[in-house]
């Protein structure tokens, strides 16, 4: 391991930002005795915000964090990269179709994928964030390849899996800590498939631990699902401390690796082999890391009501895909 790791952190300016950056430098992410130095890249008009954003972090004189580098190009911020956390997109806006979105976000990401596949580490790890933050991933991974492996590019599913994770623990009276091994499938929208036919609760099945099979194959699902749309409606504004909460937990496992006989839910490449899903899809798996790589895991039952739900977050990734050119 490298004395001092570079994390390259865009949108920096924004929301996740403000409530990751702390977490980052405090060591939740890549270990309480590795030191990190950060390339924060924000859009010009940001640049303001994010000079606030790095005298706090300054003020709160964290012992592992170096540098503090701000910029609005690109080139700069993700120069030596070891790590590469992707927040900045473009918004939704009124009356914008997804369509549009997409095209636009497709600009963003494919330009920032050949520039990280240019000037990063070639061993750098990327997690895309902004939304749709699979499609953007694997345009990244287009826009890259060659340079840096599909396989070592990734999108976040994570705080879907926590939030997939708070609720088995609330059914179940239990804590949060006591649960392990539930799946989010597929994309990160409306359309992910939240599974917790695997996980456990104390070594026991979650099923049987909760004793509620009407709400698992019920309400569960809207309530992960919509999880994100209900924080909205109560905050005005969408998760924030939830997701660096998630982009942390991603990177740490990826990095540092899973904790042994659990999995964790991450958007990655899909193969040929895994779960019927076509292959050249950032597709959320169960999988299980070690130093910095990752691996689907096999074997796990897929029942028939899931895997007909798989094939629909399928059909909007391969609907994704296609509007985005690739
Ligand atoms: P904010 O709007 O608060 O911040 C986004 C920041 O990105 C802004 O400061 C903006 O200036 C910047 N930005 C825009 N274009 C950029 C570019 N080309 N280069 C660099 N920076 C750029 O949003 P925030 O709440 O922080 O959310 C960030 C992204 O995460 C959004 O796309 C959001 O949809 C997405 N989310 C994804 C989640 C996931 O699970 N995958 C969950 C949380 C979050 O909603």
């Amino acid at each position: 391991t490298k004395e001092v790791l570079r994390v390259a952190v865009t949108g920096a300016a924004g929301q996740i930002g403000y409530s990751l950056l702390p977490l980052i430098a405090r060591g939740n992410m890549l270990g309480a005795t590795q030191r990190v130095e950060l390339r924060l890249l924000d859009i010009e008009p940001a640049q303001k915000v994010l000079e606030g954003v790095r005298f706090e972090l300054q003020d709160c004189a964290f012992p592992l964090l170096g540098d503090v580098v701000i910029t609005h190009e690109p080139q700069v911020a993700f120069d030596g990269a070891d790590v590469a956390i992707l927040c900045g997109a473009f918004p939704r806006k009124p009356g914008m179709e997804r369509k549009d979105l997409l095209l636009t976000n497709a600009k963003i990401f494919s330009e920032q994928g050949r520039i990280i596949g240019d000037v990063a580490s070639p061993h750098c790890r990327v997690l895309v964030v902004g939304n749709p933050a699979n499609t953007n991933a694997l345009i990244l991974a287009t826009a890259a390849k060659g340079k840096i492996p599909a396989d070592q590019i990734t999108a976040l599913t994570r705080l879907d899996h926590n939030r997939a994770i708070a609720q088995v623990a609330l059914k179940a009276g239990a804590p949060v800590a006591s649960v392990s091994n539930v799946i989010i499938w597929g994309n990160h929208s409306g359309t992910q498939v939240p599974d917790v036919n695997s996980a456990v609760v104390n070594g026991q099945p979650a099923r049987q631990a909760a004793n509620d099979d009407a709400f698992f194959d019920g309400d569960f699902l809207g309530l992960v699902q919509q999880r994100g749309a209900e924080v909205m409606k109560l905050r005005g504004l969408s998760s924030a401390a939830s997701a660096a909460k998630a982009i942390v937990d991603h990177v740490h496992d990826w990095i540092l690796g899973t904790a042994p006989g659990t999995f964790v839910s991450m958007a990655v490449i899909s193969d040929i082999n895994s779960y019927k899903v076509p292959a050249g899809l950032m597709y959320s798996f169960p999988v299980q890391c070690s130093a910095g790589t990752w691996t689907i895991v096999d074997g796990v039952t897929v029942s028939p009501k899931v895997q007909e739900l798989m094939e629909a977050t399928t059909a909007e990734l391969l609907e994704e895909r296609s509007q985005a050119g690739i």
